[in-house]
């Protein structure tokens, strides 16, 4: 198996956003990567409409999308890409994904979930969480900036840093340069909802060492 790049421009700055509407405002201020993770909060319609706005105006931005789980909505709606947890790999069809020429990026915690993902020659790899993540209770332990600069010479595709991220550490995980991208869910938002500001101040950390 071997997923299609992302193309040569680092991820930069990857938000995941819970609703489609919120990517606009991130493509305004020059955001090329972010991700829909909806969970359980739509079903149905109501989901594929999510998707498909999610898609048109990630198209119109030339960003690069991917949807979180839902692979198979994934491959109806044409999306730039999927990303899928641990449990969903084992269970997704990643053959269909691949043959689809849909990009692929996978969620890793440990040395030994990594050698497994890499199995899937993935468009990405997400490591996490390098800090304790901010709006999501995980089972590992910590990351680090360190031990990810050390993960990451055992790692031949791009890597996403992800977990706690925000504008106080984010100098941290830039300044190691192992990074293609740094998703965040918390740190773009501002009462829930996209702040330009805040992703720009992001942005611009990311830039000085990219
Ligand atoms: N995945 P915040 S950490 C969705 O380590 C997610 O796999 C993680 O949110 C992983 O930026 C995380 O609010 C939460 O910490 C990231």
């Amino acid at each position: 198996m071997k997923f299609p790049k992302c193309n040569e421009t680092p991820l930069g700055i990857y938000p995941i956003v819970d609703r489609a509407y919120k990517l606009k405002p991130l493509y305004e201020v020059g955001i090329t990567t972010a991700q829909l993770r909806t969970k359980d909060a739509f079903t149905g319609e109501a989901l594929e409409d999510e998707i498909r706005e999610a898609v048109k105006i990630s198209e119109a931005f030339n960003a690069r999308f991917f949807l979180n789980d839902f692979w198979e909505l994934g491959m109806k709606h044409n999306v730039y890409g999927i990303h899928l947890g641990q449990e969903d790999i084992q269970k997704a069809d990643v053959k269909a994904i691949l043959e689809a020429g849909i990009r692929l990026g996978i969620s890793t915690h440990t040395p030994k979930e990594i050698e497994f993902a890499l199995e899937f020659e993935p468009s990405y790899l997400a490591i996490g969480p390098i800090y304790e993540p901010i709006s999501k209770k995980l089972v590992y332990d910590t990351v680090t900036p360190e031990r990810l600069e050390d993960w990451a010479t055992k790692v031949d595709c791009p890597i996403v840093a992800i977990g706690g991220i925000t504008i106080d550490n984010i100098a941290n995980i830039a300044q190691t340069k192992v990074v293609s991208g740094i998703a965040m869910i918390s740190d773009i938002l501002e009462n829930g909802e996209i702040s330009p500001s805040r992703t720009k101040a992001l942005m611009e950390v990311f830039n000085k060492y990219a």
